[in-house]
């Protein structure tokens, strides 16, 4: 087992990796940029070197910086978190070259994923459903007409290298296929520096549901059931529960055992994450798995009792899960609220000092946060302040213990999206768990406060 293990990443996910190694009995490093010199991932970690200064491209995404910090202290493995260089391939191979362990899949299996026509290509392969689109990716407007043509309108033209909803557009109709394509390719190419986009059928406000997985270097991989994601505004995930309202513990089971057989097909170690979309029918369509732990990975935590960061931690030491498929039983209901420092009507960021910062506790309830009075939300950084996750009998029990937390949260000093999770859990639609990604257009900023900011 290792040693000491560096986090390359900050706040409440710095803070979860330190805890798993504090109860694993490794020692822990932190890294910290000039921002963050009085952050709580610095006080408990065992030692810390400073990085580099605020801006994120010269510390937490600085190779070099993260690289030497492992150097100077020992450290034996990196813990990525989520974000930063987490789903970096090179960073990945850097480590291996440097005989330090990253902490997460191979580079091979990160580099696969991260070429989303690639991942689709070989998930197809492997079994898993995918939605009618083009093969590959397509070089010409003539290609992507003919594959249009034979999957029928409307289209969403992607970007490979593209996912969590950056390098989409969508087209209605032949007549503005052309347009969308060269956007799309336009797009990709300034976004990620390649331009290759291609094609697949678009479907109109579906469910977003994922399945989480756990690998092992002896060739077991298992399922910790799924997570639904619905409730998002451009592309952040808002809440996210488990298990879904709308899986049967049979389809469960089945999808659960298609996901399982296509990771092991690539190899796949490690935790991972891999999404889909449900539509009006029930039907799954793979859209694009994820390499990392997952910011919601806590409410497959609360309904498993699976640690997923000792998991991670414990095959990327080589060795075995420590659960068979037969032993992960699902109990309960599990709901994570995202509180962000943000104006909760023009969700513009809202970053400052916060005064004030108490979560109640009680039965059932986790917080993840690095957050707490008299700190300060950088400007620098996202503007995630807390995980506030509930975990009840049934998911009556679940929505009434949110919300009573939620209520009985005091954060003073700066906005806060603590009121839209209110009226979010208000919702009857909620509560009736009809949900999809479409769910928060009901909240849309009107046009005249919309800031600049929020147009693109
Ligand atoms: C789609 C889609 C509809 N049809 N693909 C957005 C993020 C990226 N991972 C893929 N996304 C989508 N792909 C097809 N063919 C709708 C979305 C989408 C979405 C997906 C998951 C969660 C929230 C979303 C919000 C808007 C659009």
């Amino acid at each position: 087992m290792f040693k000491k293990i560096l986090i390359a990443n900050r706040g409440e996910i710095a803070l979860r990796v330190i805890i798993a190694c504090r109860e694993m009995g490794i020692k822990t490093v932190a890294v910290y940029s000039e921002a963050d010199e009085n952050a709580l991932h610095v006080r408990f970690a065992d030692e810390d070197v400073c990085i580099g200064p605020a801006r994120a491209a010269e510390s937490y995404l600085s190779v070099p910086a993260v690289i030497s910090a492992a150097e100077i202290t020992g450290a034996d493995a990196i813990h990525p978190g989520y974000g930063f260089l987490s789903e970096s391939a090179y960073f990945a191979e850097v480590c291996e070259a440097c005989h330090i362990k990253f902490i997460g899949p191979d580079p091979q299996v990160i580099r696969l994923m991260g070429d989303k026509a690639r991942a689709r290509r070989v998930m197809k392969k492997a079994g898993v459903p995918v939605l009618p689109g083009s093969e590959g990716v397509l070089d010409s407007e003539e290609k992507a007409l003919k594959v249009a043509q034979e999957i029928g309108y409307p289209v969403l033209i992607k970007a490979a290298a593209g996912g969590g909803g950056r390098g989409m557009r969508v087209c209605a109709s032949a007549g503005d296929l052309g347009q969308a394509f060269r956007t799309a390719q336009r797009e990709a190419e300034a976004a990620f520096g390649v331009r290759d986009v291609y094609v697949e059928k678009y479907l109109e406000a579906p469910r977003h549901i994922e399945f989480q997985l756990l690998g092992d270097h002896h060739g077991n991989v298992i399922h910790l059931g799924e997570r639904e994601c619905s409730i998002q505004r451009r592309h952040q995930k808002l809440i996210e529960e488990s298990p879904s309202v709308a899986l049967s513990d049979k389809m469960r089971r089945r999808l659960g055992g298609v996901v399982v057989d296509a990771a092991r097909a690539v190899q796949y170690t490690n935790a991972g994450t891999f999404e889909f979309l449900m539509d009006r029918d029930g039907k799954f369509y793979f859209l694009e798995a994820n390499t990392r732990l997952q910011v919601e990975h806590p409410v497959t935590e609360m309904v498993t009792g699976i640690d997923i960061v000792k998991e991670q931690i414990r095959v990327a030491a080589g060795e075995r899960l420590m659960f068979k498929q037969s032993e992960v039983t699902f109990s309960g209901h599990a709901i994570e609220c995202r509180i962000n420092a943000e104006d909760p009507d023009t969700f513009v960021p809202s970053p400052g000092l916060i005064h004030v910062f108490a979560v109640p506790g009680g039965p059932g309830v986790r917080v993840d946060t690095a957050a707490h009075s008299e700190c300060t939300i950088s400007p620098y950084y996202d503007s995630m302040i807390a995980k506030i996750i509930a975990h009840g009998r049934d998911r009556q029990e679940t929505i009434a213990r949110m919300r009573r937390t939620l209520e009985m949260t005091v954060i003073e000093g700066i906005q806060t999206s603590l009121p839209m999770h209110l009226r979010i859990l208000a919702e009857p639609d909620f509560a009736a768990g009809k949900l999809s990604t479409a769910f928060m257009s009901r909240f849309a900023v009107s046009p005249r406060t919309r800031t600049l900011a929020q147009a693109g």
